[in-house]
């Protein structure tokens, strides 16, 4: 027999370890000085408030949730600088295909608080939004935005509109076939999308070491040829860098880019797990110290940008801004089951009118 290929050998290569990109380490310092983006004093000051108006909002509808005011929510801990300044680096005219831990996103991008909340309950309104506001629902079916994605981004090329679409999905969602579908029909058309894969460690209770033998999930981007990039996704700096780079490349008519950002959900998957039952309590500390708020107080307080008081003015104001949702969500007329129905398509099929006529009929006795 000749002699055997050393596929040990390729596979090593071609799975190799890699650092991933970064700007700002975890002391706030500038390590990576030739990408440091040319942003403003007031941008960076927005940069940190729309990190805090994220953790805070995290903090206010999980209390709700836990009062039973809320349905089952998936929090967002740790992945403010992965789903904010992500969006930060967006244009307007821009789309947004969110999974349901991204709902923080979506409002930053135009979605209202209420219907935030109004979502969380299963209410219509929660998908009701304006034409102007260029984002889809959450989805729940893990990898179905990615394919979706793909449909927005060939639509806006074909539209000629110099804009990209960009979803999110998690570690878990990029083991799903859909991911690979949506990833390989957008590349083929160069449509402009940006697949952004959260890595927080976790699918549920399953790590991201069981998930797949990929060193990264970035490079899955390889099997399709699209343009890929693995990020240090707590690194405010990296994410709105890699961000912007990838929009212009897509906008660009050069395709779509598959960014990583490696991050952590410090809670739970939603709040009805316990995570203590799957992951040590020192991996949670181990992800503290790399926490994106931290790093970027650092920086601003060094540069004389951010003091306590500041913060905790963006603090009060994003309580508010969850009360008065609240109170407003309250206001929009109850969900009936025929609202919903009714809800679901332009032309109803037969079968759903059926049951829209049966529960028209029973709400109203
Ligand atoms: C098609 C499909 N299969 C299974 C589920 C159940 N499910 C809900 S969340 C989840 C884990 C997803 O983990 P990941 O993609 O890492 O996202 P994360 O929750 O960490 O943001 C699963 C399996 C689902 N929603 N859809």
């Amino acid at each position: 027999m000749s002699k055997l290929i050393d596929f040990k050998k390729i596979l090593k290569q071609t799975n190799p370890d890699v650092k991933p990109f970064q700007i700002m380490d975890e002391k706030g310092d500038i390590v990576n000085d030739a990408f440091m983006p040319d942003l403003s004093d007031d941008q960076l000051i927005q940069m940190m408030e729309v990190m805090v108006w994220g953790r805070e909002y995290n903090n206010r509808v999980s209390i709700l949730s836990r009062q039973g005011v809320l349905g089952n929510l998936p929090p967002t801990e740790g992945q403010e600088a992965s789903q904010l300044i992500s969006q930060y680096a967006l244009e307007k005219g821009d789309w947004l295909l969110p999974s349901y831990r991204d709902v923080p996103p979506m409002i930053r991008h135009g979605v209202k608080t209420r219907q935030a909340i109004n979502w969380y309950n299963g209410h219509t309104d929660g998908f009701s939004y304006d034409k102007s506001v260029k984002s889809f629902p959450p989805q729940v079916i893990i990898g179905a935005q990615i394919i979706q994605a793909a449909g927005v981004g060939l639509g806006l090329k074909l539209d000629g509109q110099k804009h990209v679409a960009l979803t999110y999905i998690g570690d878990g969602g990029t083991s799903q076939g859909d991911f690979y579908e949506g990833l390989n029909f957008a590349g083929v058309y160069d449509a402009p999308v940006i697949f952004v894969a959260q890595n927080n460690g976790y699918g549920i209770s399953v790590p991201r070491s069981f998930q797949t033998r990929s060193k990264t999930l970035s490079q899955k981007g390889i099997g399709v040829g699209i343009a890929h990039l693995f990020v240090d996704g707590m690194d405010p700096f990296a994410v709105y860098v890699a961000t912007k780079s990838a929009r212009e490349y897509a906008v660009s008519g050069q395709g779509p880019v598959l960014l990583e950002f490696l991050t952590f959900r410090f809670g739970p998957h939603t709040l009805s797990d316990d995570p203590r039952r799957y992951r040590e309590h020192e991996e949670v500390e181990q992800w503290r110290s790399k926490d994106q708020l931290v790093r970027m107080r650092k920086f601003l307080e060094r540069k004389g940008l951010w003091t306590q008081e500041h913060e905790d003015v963006i603090k009060e104001k994003t309580q508010h801004e969850v009360k008065e949702a609240l109170d407003a969500s309250r206001n929009v007329e109850k969900q009936t089951v025929s609202g919903y129905l009714e809800s679901m398509f332009e032309v109803m099929p037969q079968t759903i009118k059926e049951q829209f006529e049966f529960y028209k009929a029973k709400e109203g006795q």
